[in-house]
């Protein structure tokens, strides 16, 4: 199940859940300031009290006027305070220098973070975010210039910010709360959007510095190195639209023992040239045409054929 609101893993979600009650509270107060007069006056004016009845009309009254006029507007510079003060929490990046700096990029339909070279020159990407308790992280968002626009949402940590093609965005976060954390896509992006998840899993430092100093993909899968075909299938988001562990349809046919059934050539043309030929049942268009390499295409074969 997505936890939701019921988590807070995050130092500015206090922030957030504070403005949000102080909002929710006001708002209850002044429709009930409006409302319960509003009944009462039309019960205490019913039409069989009132028949017949000579009654005062009066133009204007000084003093109603000031307070509808004053007290809203200390209402509305409360609202504005609390609203402004969490926001410029939240938006206020930290030090990049005493932060974790992980680019993020969301496409159609996956998320892949990058992390920056360690001591090795190994370049951590992963599909899942893994950082440590008590330190500011800070995420550098991008989708690729072709996508859609999409939104990177943290219910536990309060967070969301869009993701757009071209344009850098960016979050920050302390979590203290060691867990694992749903992310959501928050921004309608096409037939796999309700599938657009991320994890991040926040753990303890000197977890996440042995397994950031290593090359191995994530912690605790000791001796898990991912194949260069599985990178380039997963940080391209072919896993989004295909299926390769059965015979279910995505986006996409599923890819389930296609090395076997046409040769490397046709294949290839599939990639980088997908319109060409359209299997039965499948529009053209849906698939954009990947540039790669002979080799990064024999790559990826071969790890279809091994994940068959
Ligand atoms: C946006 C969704 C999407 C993505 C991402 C995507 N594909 Fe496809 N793919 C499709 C669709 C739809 C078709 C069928 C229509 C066509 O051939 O253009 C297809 C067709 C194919 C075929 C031909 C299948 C056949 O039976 O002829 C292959 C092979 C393939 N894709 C491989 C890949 C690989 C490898 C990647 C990642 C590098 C990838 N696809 C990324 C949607 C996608
Ligand atoms: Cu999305």
């Amino acid at each position: 199940m997505l936890e939701g609101f019921n988590t807070s893993a995050t130092s500015i979600a206090a922030h957030i859940d504070q403005a949000f009650w102080i909002h929710i509270w006001i708002s209850v107060a002044l429709f009930c300031s409006v409302v319960l007069p509003m009944l009462y006056f039309a019960w205490k004016y019913r039409e069989s009290n009132v028949k017949n009845e000579e009654i005062e009309n009066f133009t204007h009254h000084t003093g109603l006027e000031i307070t509808w006029t004053v007290v809203p507007t200390i209402m509305l510079m409360v609202f504005f305070w609390y609203g402004y003060d969490s926001m410029k929490t939240a938006r206020t990046m930290p030090d990049a220098s005493t932060s974790i700096v992980v680019d993020l990029e969301g496409k159609k339909w996956s998320w892949n973070y990058t992390y920056p070279a360690n001591a090795n020159g190994y370049v951590h990407k992963s599909g899942e975010l893994f950082v440590p308790k008590g330190q500011n992280v800070i995420l550098s968002m991008s989708a690729p210039i072709n996508d859609v626009i999409h939104s990177y949402y943290v219910p536990a940590f309060r967070m969301k910010e869009d993701v757009v093609p071209g344009r850098v965005t960016k979050q920050w976060f302390n979590s203290d709360a060691i867990g694992t954390y749903d992310v959501e896509c928050a921004e309608y992006c096409g037939t796999r959007h309700s599938y657009m998840y991320s994890k991040i899993h926040v753990m303890e430092p000197a977890e996440y510095v042995a397994w950031f100093e290593s090359d191995k993909r994530t912690p605790g899968a000791e001796d898990v190195v991912i194949s260069k075909g599985q990178e380039l299938y997963e940080s391209n988001g072919c896993n989004g639209c295909h299926s390769i562990s059965d015979d279910s349809i995505l986006v996409g046919p599923s890819l389930k023992g296609i090395t076997a059934k046409y040769d490397a050539a046709y294949l290839k043309d599939a990639i980088v040239n997908p319109d060409k030929n359209v299997p039965e049942g499948f529009a053209p268009g849906v698939m954009p045409a990947f540039s790669m390499s002979d080799e990064e295409v024999a790559d990826l074969l071969d790890y279809l054929k091994t994940a068959e």
